[in-house]
């Protein structure tokens, strides 16, 4: 059997660490008579936290390794010595992962922010050593608290993938290449049925360094939606999507019907789910470069009233067209924005002799803290001896 290279659903078992108790000790020294407790704390469980990852883009490692125990907290010891904490165990999930607890169904944490880092089950606190309960009353007390508990459940992650545009299409539409073609990504092509089984990801660049991320997902066939094919399965990837792109073959490869396959897709999407369905969308026409697609749009745009962007990933035509429509609707965020209406007109600019700063430099030189009041001592900055 072919080793899984792609997982997007998983249970796991997550159990932080016990608190380690509190210790029961009294200070035994020569010299020292009545020396008093010195029972020390037990030290904190470790905590489970899921943080994102860029790294990963499947759930494969949690599905071989399901067990996410972090470390028990030690115990407290005699000298009022604390005891160790225990570690946090740090699990890395892909972006998109959604983590529900498997016995109430409720959604405990959606990552989807690079660098989020969420607790999933929290460590034990630990006890308190006999220490703390000497009272006037009490000189040599016994007493001291077992630690903290453990949080242990079953939670199950969900791989949404995080991309502003996805594909849709049959089988062999040409969805992996339109992604080959407008991203650097790499996907599988080939002239069978079903040659994408996973989610692929390409990242389209605007001249303007904008950037939209796009899904490729496996085709989807008639009755996906009770099954037939690989199912309606992979659709979740498109759920994040801001916009769908459905991918008609427009030459009609084995006697296909472009009209019926979009009418089928509309069918199939809307059985999936109504919100998807209703979700901003693009349509392009692909294979435009071979003899029958004209006559079949024509035939389409009659058939179904939709006016599809005419492409081909062959020849290259209509590509840019399909990218500016993409960006219209995708509105992606720029990190910096230069435009020439924002730049100073230099003849504005007061003439200077070199001796003098302007007063906007100055505003804006904030390396030059002139007027900065100097931070007032205090006990607590450590810097009052
Ligand atoms: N003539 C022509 N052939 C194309 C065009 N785009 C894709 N093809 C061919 O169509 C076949 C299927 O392309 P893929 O990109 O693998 O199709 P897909 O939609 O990703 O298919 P699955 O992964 O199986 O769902 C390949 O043989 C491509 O060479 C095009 O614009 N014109
Ligand atoms: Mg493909």
């Amino acid at each position: 059997m072919k080793a899984k290279t792609f997982i997007d659903q998983v249970e796991v078992l997550v159990r932080s660490g016990k608190g380690g108790d509190g210790a029961m000790s009294f200070r035994r020294e020569a010299l020292v008579e009545f020396g008093g407790p010195d029972g020390g704390d037990g030290g904190r469980g470790g905590d489970v936290v899921f943080a994102a990852s860029d790294h990963q883009n499947s759930l494969l490692s949690l599905y071989y390794d399901p067990k996410c125990f972090a470390q028990d907290g030690g115990p407290g010891q005699g000298q009022k010595m604390y005891g160790k904490r225990g570690k946090d165990l740090i699990v890395p999930v892909p972006l998109g992962t959604e983590v529900y607890e498997v016995d109430t169904g409720l959604l405990v944490a959606d990552i989807t922010e690079p660098g989020q880092k969420v607790i999933v089950a929290k460590g034990g606190a630990g006890g308190f050593g006999n220490v703390h309960f000497k009272s006037s009353v009490n000189q040599a007390p016994t007493e001291h608290t077992p630690g903290g508990a453990p949080e242990e459940k079953r939670l199950r992650l969900e791989l949404k993938t995080i991309a502003d545009a996805g594909l849709l299409g049959f089988p062999n539409a040409g969805k992996s290449s339109l992604l080959s073609v407008l991203s650097s990504a790499t996907p599988k092509i080939a002239s069978y049925p079903f040659t994408t089984l996973n989610p692929i990801v390409g990242t389209i660049v605007y001249p303007d360094w904008a950037k939209i991320r796009m899904a490729d997902v496996p085709g989807i066939i008639e009755g996906a939606a009770k099954g037939v094919g690989l199912g309606l399965a992979f659709l979740k990837h498109l759920e994040r999507s801001k916009v769908l792109v459905y991918v008609i073959d427009m030459a009609g490869t084995d006697n296909r019907e472009p009209w019926n396959d979009y009418k089928i897709l509309k069918k199939e999407i809307d059985e999936y789910s109504f919100e998807l369905s209703e979700r901003p969308c693009l349509v392009v026409a692909n294979k435009m470069d071979e003899e029958v697609s004209k006559e079949n749009l024509a035939r389409f745009v009659r058939e179904t009233g939709v006016e599809p962007i005419a492409i081909s990933c062959e020849t290259r035509e209509g590509l840019d067209e399909f990218r500016e429509a993409l960006r219209r609707i995708v509105e992606p965020k720029m990190k910096f924005h230069h435009t020439h209406a924002e730049a100073p007109d230099l003849k504005d600019l007061p003439d200077t002799t070199g001796d003098e700063l302007p007063e906007d430099a100055l505003r804006f030189a904030t390396f030059l803290k002139f007027d900065k009041p100097k931070a007032k001592s205090h006990p607590s900055r450590g810097n009052i001896h």
